[in-house]
């Protein structure tokens, strides 16, 4: 088994409403912003149509309030000069309870839509003291610790370099000071304990979220390339004696990167590989 019937028609039906919107464009790069990416990943190229996710079959509006999820796409600057598209997908969190199949849809309505590479972008604590709050830091692996899956039956799929290691050069060789981090990927939507964030360390984990290990099993399964950005918001519970965590911190840390990130994004996909 790979893909329950259900399932594929559900993506079907999302493709099917995009496609018209692409007019014959295959975007170049799936972008899913995460927290604290919107307003920068919205912004940084020349807007070909934007929509109302729930507009689209398979899209819901984002459970967080006063803020509408959108469908976009958008045209950017290559350093090579031709035409080069990024379709911004929303993302659902596991913690939403749709299921690990609504986790992956995005990721599998690009595949579908003949995308074959992604850039997941999230916001997340730093159990890491040398990676703090404001710096943006490169996925190298992940850690799931969501108990869950977004394959199906027998589906064997290799995530020895789940994270293209070419695609991490590449921001390497844009910025060399970005971090290469571990990402743990807990179901939330608590944040950890104390004690949880001493586990994720012992682990081997940097970074701890509620993201992107899940997408990115399903991109893999799918074909499809990733690169994993973090920004991290906040230092993860118990590393900073005294301080508690908020929403509003990760917000503010988002407001604050904004044109940093934006400006990172627009480096890498100049320099994005074709092929
Ligand atoms: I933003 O500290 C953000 N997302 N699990 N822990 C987890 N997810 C997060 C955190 C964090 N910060």
């Amino acid at each position: 088994m790979t893909i329950p019937s259900q399932i594929s028609t559900a993506i079907d039906n999302s493709v099917r409403a995009l496609r018209p919107l692409l007019d014959g464009i295959i975007p170049d790069i799936l972008l899913v912003p995460g927290s604290g990416w919107g307003s920068a990943a919205h912004s940084i190229g020349r807007e070909i149509f934007s929509v109302p996710a729930p507009s689209i079959p398979g899209f819901t509006d984002s459970p967080v309030a006063g803020h509408t999820a959108r469908i976009q796409l958008l045209a950017l600057d290559h350093e090579d000069g031709l035409p080069f598209h990024a379709l911004l997908l929303p993302r659902t969190h596991f913690y939403e309870e749709r299921g690990a199949d609504a986790v992956a849809h995005a990721v599998r309505v690009a595949a579908a839509l003949g995308i074959k590479k992604a850039i997941l972008t999230n916001g997340c604590g730093s159990a890491n003291p040398q990676i703090r709050p404001g710096c943006v830091a490169l996925i190298a692996d992940h850690i799931n610790l969501t108990a869950a899956t977004v394959l199906h039956g027998a589906t064997f799929i290799d995530l020895s370099d789940a994270y293209s290691p070419r695609l991490r050069a590449l921001v390497h060789s844009v910025d060399s000071t970005i971090p290469e981090a571990v990402y743990a990927q807990f179901p939330g939507p608590q944040y950890e304990t104390p004690a949880e964030v001493r586990m994720a360390i012992a682990l081997g984990a940097d970074l701890v979220g509620m993201s992107t290990a899940l997408e990115t099993i399903a991109a893999r399964e799918a074909g499809v390339e990733v690169l994993g950005l973090s920004l991290i918001t906040n230092a993860a519970a118990g590393t900073t004696p005294g301080e508690s965590l908020s929403h509003e911190e990760v917000l503010e840390q988002g407001a604050s990167s904004k044109d940093q990130l934006a400006q990172l994004l627009a480096r890498i996909i100049q320099v994005w590989p074709r092929y």
